[in-house]
C-alpha cells in the first residue's frame, strides 16, 4: 500500500493504514499521519464501474458545485491530489485510487438509533438534491447504465437463473419463484418516467444511511458521501433506497426474518423530513409515487442480491457464502411488510405533503 498512498499529497507521513467502513463496493482504508491527519483511501471497483475516469470526473464536478452552496458546519467530500496534481491515481494494472480528507466530527450510522437520527439523514439527502437542482445534468457521465432500471435488473436475474454459473439455482427455488412473481410490478416507475410523468433530476442513487455523515455531537446532517452513482434519476428512488435500508428494524443481512419489518415511526420521520427539505420542488406525481419508490427499490435491491448470489458473488462484497442470499431474503420480507402497510404508508406521505 505504501507505494500507493505515498503518491498522494498527505500532510505528514502515513503511520497506519487499515481497512475501513462497511461499503459493499469499493476497498476503503483509513490512513493516519504523524501530523494527526486522517484520510480515506479508496480503490475503486473496476468490475462495478466500467468508466472510472467518468466516475472521478463526476465527483470533481459535483463536489465543486456543492462547495459553492454549503454553509458551515456542513461539509462536502474533498479530494486529496496526487503529488503530480491529479485528482486520482491510476496504477500500472489499471486500478484507480483516490483519497479524501477524512470528514472530521462526523459519524456514519449502520442503523438509526432513534427517529431523529433518521430524520437528519433525510434532511441531508433532501438538501443534497436541492444543492444539485441547478447542476447541468447533461454533463454527468452515467457511471452505471440502467442502474435503477428495475425491469433491466429483472433481465439480469433471468440471465443469472439461466446461466446458473455458481450451481446455486436449485437451492433457492423459493426465492427465485417469489422474485419472479413480483416481476409484473417492477416497471411501474420506469413507465411513468418514459411517459414523461416523472421528471429526471440529479440524484444520489445510493442513499443508504451509511452514505451520510451526521455530526458526532448533535447528529445533525454534516456531509453526504459515496458520490460514485450521482446521475440523473428519480426522486422516488433516492427516497425509496433510504427507506429500504434505514426504516428496516434489522440489518440488511439479518438471518432471523422475524426481526425484519419496516418501522412506521421511522418511515414517518424520514418522510416528513425529506418532504420538508425538498418538498416544494416536487411535483404532485413525484410525491404520490414515493411509497412506490420504497417498495421498488427494495424489490430491485433484493433481486440484485439474488442475481449476485446466482452469479457467484461477483458484484457485492460478501463475508461468507450465503451473505447475498441472507440479504435477498431480508428484502423479500421488507417488501411483504410494506405491502401489508401500504395504505398507511400512502396516508403518511399524503399528510406529510399537506403539512
Ligand atoms: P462504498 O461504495 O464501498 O460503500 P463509501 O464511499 O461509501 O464506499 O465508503 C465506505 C465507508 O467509508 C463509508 O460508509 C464511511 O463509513 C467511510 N467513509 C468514506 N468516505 C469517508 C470520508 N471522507 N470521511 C469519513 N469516512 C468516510
Ligand atoms: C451498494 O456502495 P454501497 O455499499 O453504499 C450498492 C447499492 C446497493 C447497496 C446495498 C454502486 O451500496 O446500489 O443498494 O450496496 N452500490 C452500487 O446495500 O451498486
Ligand atoms: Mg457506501
Amino acid at each position: 500500500m505504501k507505494q500507493i498512498y505515498s503518491l498522494f499529497r498527505t500532510d505528514g507521513e502515513v503511520i497506519s493504514c487499515e481497512r475501513y467502513g462497511n461499503g459493499h463496493i469499493n476497498e476503503t482504508y483509513l490512513l493516519a499521519t504523524n501530523r494527526e491527519q486522517l484520510y480515506i483511501l479508496q480503490k475503486l471497483n473496476g468490475y462495478v464501474f466500467k468508466d472510472l475516469d467518468g466516475v472521478m470526473k463526476n465527483i470533481q464536478a459535483v463536489t465543486a458545485h456543492i462547495r459553492r452552496r454549503i454553509k458551515p458546519p456542513q461539509q462536502v467530500l474533498s479530494l486529496v491530489p496526487t503529488r503530480d496534481g491529479k485528482c486520482y491515481l491510476r496504477g500500472s494494472d489499471g486500478s484507480v485510487w483516490r483519497m479524501y480528507d477524512f470528514v472530521r466530527g462526523g459519524i456514519c450510522l449502520e442503523k438509526a438509533g432513534c427517529e431523529d437520527d433518521f430524520r437528519h439523514s433525510a434532511e441531508a439527502f433532501g438538501q443534497f438534491q436541492n444543492q444539485l437542482a441547478d447542476f447541468p445534468a447533461e454533463t454527468l457521465v452515467e457511471t452505471i447504465p440502467h442502474f435503477h432500471d428495475t425491469p433491466d435488473r429483472y433481465r439480469q436475474l433471468h440471465e443469472a437463473i439461466e446461466a446458473d454459473a455458481a450451481g446455486r439455482a436449485a437451492g433457492v427455488k423459493a426465492e427465485i419463484e417469489w422474485y419472479l412473481s413480483k416481476e409484473p410490478e417492477a416497471g411501474a416507475l420506469m413507465r411513468l418516467k418514459d411517459a414523461g410523468e416523472l421528471p429526471l433530476r440529479v440524484t444520489h442513487n445510493d442513499t443508504k444511511l451509511n452514505n451520510v455523515m451526521l455530526s458526532d455531537t448533535d447528529h445533525k446532517p454534516l456531509c453526504v458521501i459515496d458520490l460514485d452513482t450521482v446521475m440523473p434519476g428519480l426522486v422516488a428512488n433516492d427516497y425509496g433506497d433510504s427507506i429500504r435500508f434505514g426504516a428496516s428494524t434489522a440489518a440488511e443481512d439479518e438471518k432471523d426474518l422475524d426481526k425484519v419489518t419496516m418501522s412506521m415511526p421511522l418511515f414517518t420521520a424520514y418522510t416528513e423530513a425529506f418532504l420538508k427539505a425538498c418538498g416544494e420542488r416536487l411535483t404532485q406525481k413525484e410525491i404520490e409515487t414515493l411509497p412506490l419508490g420504497a417498495k421498488l427499490m427494495t424489490l430491485e435491491c433484493g433481486s440484485r442480491f439474488l442475481t449476485d448470489y446466482l452469479n457467484g458473488d461477483k458484484y457485492f462484497h460478501t463475508a461468507y457464502p450465503e451473505h447475498n442470499l441472507d440479504r435477498c431474503r431480508t428484502q423479500m420480507k421488507l417488501v411483504k411488510d410494506m405491502e401489508s402497510k401500504w395504505d398507511e404508508m400512502c396516508t403518511v406521505v399524503r399528510k406529510a405533503a399537506e403539512a
